[in-house]
């Protein structure tokens, strides 16, 4: 089986983000013309481990490290031109030519300062009211698709418009003035000083946004482009397509644990959308599954373990996964594999097949607890409910199945799997309904099984 030819391939996070999808993109890349990336911002943190070497990518699709390959920020992208042109820039250190393969469309809202202003303001304002934190990544893509659905965001052709650009946001800025001194208190903005030179007495100052993006604008101008376009160009010249997604599908605005999610649709249908091509050109959706739970920010997590106490199954997560966030240093927390949560996934992405990782990771654990249900309300469920307050009240219904001590680790045929470790895969095929497709049995791009 290939999945990538002649197709167009959606790679979603199956979970709470964090599920490998930077390796697996990179991966099927060999087979792809175009890499676009359609939701969520520099909040992501997709890390690749080519030949022992590791990157962190944020912002640029993972096909960045394929010579030859384009790359597309689509509209459904809120892009902070400061962070891209420091994700390029360190790129370009690493001997990665980027400008030249990078397309940004001209529809994409722009992450300004204050958006992180903002986003960072509301989660103290949140903590002091003794409200449970959201445990954004602080990079202000809260705010940012705030403004884009309220149709007032500076778009990236805006850019390109000094006069109509400066006046957008003189509006923007009113706003925010109004929101920051006002609605939050000015004590909030203790943390301000750090932020300098956009904030004085507690008022975000044009000057420096403005000079700012201006820079930015004649160093973006030759990447910005009519990406919907392009890709639609693209894919009738016979180019296979790659839409990678960001973030996962139980952070989705609409499908995930609201509140406690991202602000985009991080599932598979946003692909077209944010990337301007129909959903005709979806062919296949993988959604990148690991191999145990993990989720980093606040928000309910049914089969959460207790991952700090050393010796413990979570814990053995934790450390042997080294589990920490890509973009923050957050420690992630970690967990049994939940199939019934993975039911509900496959349902809202229409999954075609599933790409397992961190499979290695469960090596030398003597059970392992597969989540098939819950039981809520005093009835049995088999599928996750919707948003946090549901979730929180469910309790995981467990089928124990017996681990594996063998070592997984770089292997590149199923056959050569332990049994025990085969029986899992197949059990969570049989609970989820959906076919495993390609295992991932270390970071590196060539320890990958291709199961049919
Ligand atoms: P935000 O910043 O508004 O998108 O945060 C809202 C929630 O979404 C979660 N979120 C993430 N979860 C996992 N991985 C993400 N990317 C980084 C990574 C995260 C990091 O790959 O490790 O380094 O901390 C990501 N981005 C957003 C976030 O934790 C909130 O729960
Ligand atoms: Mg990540």
């Amino acid at each position: 089986m290939n999945i990538t030819k002649g197709r167009n391939v959606v790679v979603v996070g199956s979970q709470w983000g964090d599920e490998g999808k930077g390796k697996l993109v990179d991966w099927l890349t060999e087979s792809a013309q175009g890499v676009v990336r359609f939701q969520g911002g520099h909040n992501a943190g997709h890390t690749l481990v080519i030949n022992g070497v590791k990157t962190a990518l944020h912002l640029i699709p993972s096909g960045i490290m394929r010579a030859g390959v384009t790359c597309y920020i689509g509209n459904g992208v809120v892009l902070s031109c400061a962070k891209l042109f420091e994700e390029i820039e360190g790129l370009e250190k690493a001997g990665v030519e980027v400008r030249s393969r990078l397309r940004v469309s001209e529809a994409c809202p722009l992450i300004l300062p204050f958006h992180a202003i903002l986003d960072v303001a509301r989660e103290a304002a949140r903590e002091k009211g003794g409200i449970e934190k959201i445990g954004t990544t602080g990079r202000g893509i809260g705010p940012a698709y705030e403004d884009k659905i309220a149709r007032r965001a500076l778009r990236v052709q805006d850019l390109r418009h000094p006069e109509r650009f400066a006046q957008k946001l003189q509006e923007l800025l009113a706003i925010y003035n109004l929101v920051l001194t006002q609605g939050l208190g000015s004590a909030d903005l203790a943390f301000a000083d750090t932020l300098t030179p956009y904030l004085k007495n507690g008022e975000v100052q044009f000057d420096p946004i403005y000079t700012e993006a201006m820079q930015h604008a004649k160093l973006l101008e030759p990447m910005i482009a009519d990406v919907s376009r392009e890709l639609n160009d693209a894919n009738k010249t016979g180019s296979n397509l790659l839409f990678e997604g960001a973030q996962g599908t139980l952070l989705d605005v609409d499908h995930g644990t609201y509140p406690y999610v991202t602000s985009s649709n991080c599932v598979a249908g946003n692909a077209a959308a944010g990337a301007g091509v129909g959903p005709g050109l979806l062919h296949y959706i993988l959604g990148i599954t690991k191999a145990y739970c993990t989720r980093v920010g606040g928000g309910p997590f049914p089969t959460e373990l207790d991952w700090e106490k050393e010796g413990t199954p979570g814990w053995h997560m934790s450390t042997v996964g080294a589990e920490k966030g890509v973009t923050t240093g957050r420690s992630r927390r970690c967990g049994w594999f939940d199939a019934a949560l993975l039911k509900r996934s496959a349902q809202v992405n229409g999954l075609s097949g599933l790409c397992i990782t961190k499979l290695d990771v469960l090596d030398g654990l003597s059970e392992l607890k597969l989540c098939v249900g819950y039981m809520l309300d005093g009835e049995e469920i088999d599928i996750l409910p919707a948003g946090a307050d549901d979730i929180a009240r469910c309790e995981p219904i467990y089928e124990t199945l017996e681990g594996w001590s063998d070592s997984t680790v770089g292997v590149t045929q199923y056959d050569k799997l332990p049994i025990n470790a085969r029986l899992y895969l197949q059990r969570i095929e049989q609970v989820t309904g959906v076919p495993i497709h390609i295992i991932s049995t270390s970071p590196d791009r060539d320890h990958t099984i291709m199961v049919r």
